[in-house]
């Protein structure tokens, strides 16, 4: 493995001024924070540096210390790391890509603070960097150095990870320096983010704001490709587990049950940041005890607090608010050596940590926004007792992950108690059922298997680039492939039903064909030397069903079965699959479903199909593509091809145009991904039409089904004129 460079904008540990003998002493602490639990064990592991600012300048014998450890400071004059950090990175990034648009101050004194000191980083890491290096850049403080140091060391493999939520484009484009800033994370070969969505958000805004497409999580910019991917980062867990069953932790942990007795404990750990919720989280608590006076003798709530970015007005006012609430509920429902809330606005040992963990029976985490949040990886790496709990923000980038948590929107404060008071009174076997899969799950994605995923992921194979058809209208379009119709001797037309030929509907079986759509194939049919298919991913007996009688030939689940015009039997194209998999598959597929509230399979003679239609958007998405990479690394070797949907709607154009064929006019529509393979197979004279945006081999694009249906009533139109014409 090459040296890995680490950047970030603190190094993990930061320098405090001390009383040494000469007043002047310094001494080093630990730095807190997601970032830093996550990258220390690489750093310890690998013999590479870690090059950040250190919170102070350093006097001699701190600079030896750094050196011992590797850290390579970066010098930066006060006011200049001022208007950086609490700034532009914590007053305008920060808010921003947490959605607070409110909270963000855009001061362009800021940005040109924080555009120098991503100067003086890129001279640092360049004075310091080596060929063969692979430079790590993190987080959203930095977000112009890739492309500072792509101009320094051109050839250099620069990698960037955002440890924070990348926000809608919509969001994005708030920011006065949106483009400089898109323009920087560009200078990567890699952009990291936790999940599908953060990658798919950061793409539209490539997208809309610079114009640049990305296919499937890669992009080319420069004459170089840009690839993004959602990796989301794991926990160290063996170092967590080794804290928390210490003796240490064993020592605190019993002499915390002695002092708690028989009540129950919820948890909270957040860094005092106003992305945490934790004024909404005491409300719920509240909320709680307030309808619940057996609650208030049986539970407490210990609230750690980690002071953080104290020097920021908004980070005082939140604090002042969580503990004129943390107060009022003492006030309220506290009895003597009966505290409702235990706080404490201070930093903890790893230790007193995963004692905490072990001891509470249900884990509160209720970010508003998080990007990931480690902390609930870590309560659940401690829980292989199954005992514990773990209630969790759907605004976390971890809830995509952790799917066997109590979900919990943070802003439903009713909603919220309902979900600790479901927490706190759940049953042992259904504690184990729940946390047992997620406690696998992170031990098997930790941040030794995160660090590699990242080393190996541009050694996987790029997508080929697609190109973005033209977008016309469905007058100009028939104006064009009108004609070559007309004339044609032998033509063939192959229409995609869903999403094509017809509006999507909520439910799936509800997209039954319209009078107008009947009316177009019946018309299609009829025409003499026209051969018609509908080409669809659905299966027989729905398709046979709907279009029965109407003069056109169909093709069922992706390319399996075919019925020709006037026939009632079905023919299936090619050998009898292998289906020897579909036990395999098949719980899995199930699992997902459950996990994934509105997602449900669909059995079918080739194929199981998955479809989350009508799941939440980004979750069933989420779920969708973790389920194709689970499926993929399962099957690998099996005569399964894993996609999206089923098998393949070209080999149905193969098909036809074997038995029927040649053809002097083909036209071939579809709107997603497995119409691609129609698409790439049709011969380079054929009219390719794809309905909706984005890239696709498609020739055309149209936008909706209505301008399919008008492509299709003009054709229909030019063939008849020239039909009587020559009648
Ligand atoms: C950012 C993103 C993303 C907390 N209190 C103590 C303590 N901690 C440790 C926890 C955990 C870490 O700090 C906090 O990490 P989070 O992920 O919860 O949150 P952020 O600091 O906001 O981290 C976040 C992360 O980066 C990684 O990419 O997950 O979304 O915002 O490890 O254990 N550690 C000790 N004492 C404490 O009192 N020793």
């Amino acid at each position: 493995m090459s040296r890995v460079i680490l950047v970030s904008s603190r190094l993990p540990v930061t320098i405090k001024r001390s009383r040494g003998q000469d007043g002047n002493g310094q001494t080093l602490t630990m730095s807190a924070g997601g970032l830093v639990t996550g990258l220390s064990p690489l750093h310890a592991r690998s013999d590479g540096v870690w090059i950040g600012h250190p919170g102070e300048h350093p006097n001699a014998s701190t600079l030896r210390q750094l050196e011992q450890q590797r850290l390579v400071p970066v010098d930066v004059p006060p006011r200049d790391y001022r208007n950086y950090y609490e700034g532009y990175s914590n007053s305008a990034l920060w808010p921003l890509f947490h959605y607070f648009v409110e909270r963000c101050e855009f001061d362009p004194a800021h940005y040109e603070a924080y555009r120098s000191v991503n100067e003086r980083f890129a001279d640092q890491v360049a004075k310091v960097a080596k060929p063969d290096d692979l430079i790590w850049v993190h987080d959203y403080q930095l977000m112009l150095l890739p492309e500072m140091l792509r101009s320094r060391i051109p050839q250099a493999r620069i990698d960037f990870f955002l440890h924070i939520p990348f926000p809608s484009s919509e969001t994005f484009r708030v920011l006065p320096q949106r483009s400089q800033i898109l323009r920087g994370l560009l200078g990567a070969d890699l952009i990291g983010v936790h999940t599908y969505e953060y990658a798919e958000n950061l793409q539209r805004s490539f997208r809309r704001l610079l114009g640049i497409e990305s296919n499937r999580g890669a992009l080319r910019y420069s004459g170089r490709s840009v690839r993004i991917q959602a990796l989301p980062i794991g926990i160290d867990t063996k170092e967590m587990r080794k804290a928390a069953f210490s003796n240490a932790a064993e020592r605190y942990l019993l002499d915390l049950k002695r002092r708690i007795g028989d009540r129950q404990v919820v948890l909270g750990v957040d860094r005092l940041d106003y992305t945490k919720g934790l004024p909404l989280k005491l409300q719920a608590w509240r909320r709680l005890l307030a309808g619940s006076p057996a609650w208030r003798r049986r539970a407490m709530l210990i609230q750690i607090a980690v002071p953080s970015r104290e020097n920021i007005g908004s980070y005082q006012q939140q604090k002042d608010e969580v503990e004129r609430l943390v107060g009022e509920i003492n006030g309220l429902y506290g009895a003597p050596g009966r505290i409702p809330i235990h706080y404490m606005y201070q930093s903890v040992s790893r230790e007193e940590l995963g004692a905490l963990y072990r001891l509470a029976d249900v884990a509160l985490v209720s970010p508003v926004r998080d990007g990931l949040n480690l902390v609930a990886k870590e309560y659940v790496a401690c829980r292989d007792d199954g005992g514990g709990v773990l209630a969790l923000s759907e605004f976390a980038g971890a809830a995509s992950e952790l799917g066997e948590s109590l979900r919990l929107n943070p802003w439903d404060i009713e909603g919220t108690a309902a979900q600790i008071e479901r927490g706190l009174e759940m049953d042992f076997g259904e504690r184990q059922e729940r946390v047992r899969p997620m406690y696998h799950r992170v031990v098997q994605n930790d941040v030794h298997r995160w660090v590699e995923r990242f080393m190996t992921a541009l050694t996987e194979p790029e997508v080929e680039e697609l190109r973005v058809p033209p977008q016309l209208q469905s007058t100009v379009l028939a104006e064009t492939i009108g004609p070559h119709l007309a004339t044609a001797r032998s033509a063939l037309l192959m229409l995609d039903y869903d999403g094509s030929l017809r509006e999507f509907t909520e439910r799936y079986e509800d997209a039954l064909p319209t009078n107008e759509i009947l009316e177009i194939l019946t018309e299609l049919g009829s025409l003499d030397g026209v051969s018609t298919y509908i080409n669809s991913g659905r299966d027989r007996n729905t398709l046979g069903e709907w279009f029965k009688g109407v003069p056109v030939g169909l093709i069922a689940e992706h390319g399996s079965w075919i019925r020709e015009v006037g026939e009632s039997i079905w023919r299936r194209m090619g050998p009898p699959p292998d289906l020897s998999w579909k036990g395999v598959v098949r719980p899995v597929l199930t699992e997902y479903a459950e996990r994934t509230p509105g997602a449900r399979i669909e059995e079918k003679s080739a194929a199981l199909v998955w479809h989350y239609r009508e799941a939440d958007d980004s979750l069933g998405e989420w779920q969708a593509l973790e389920l194709m990479s689970v499926l993929e690394d399962m099957l690998s070797g099996s005569p399964v091809e894993i996609r999206q949907q089923g098998v393949d709607k070209g080999r149905a154009f193969e098909h036809v145009s074997e038995a029927y064929g040649p053809f002097d006019f083909v036209l071939a529509t579809g709107d997603d991904r497995t119409d691609e393979d129609i698409f790439a197979r049709l011969p380079l004279d054929a009219y390719s039409v794809k309905i909706g945006g984005g890239q696709s081999s498609a020739r055309a694009a149209v936008g909706s089904p209505g301008s399919v249906r008008r492509l299709l009533r003009a054709l229909i139109a030019a063939r008849r004129r020239v039909a009587v014409a020559q009648f």
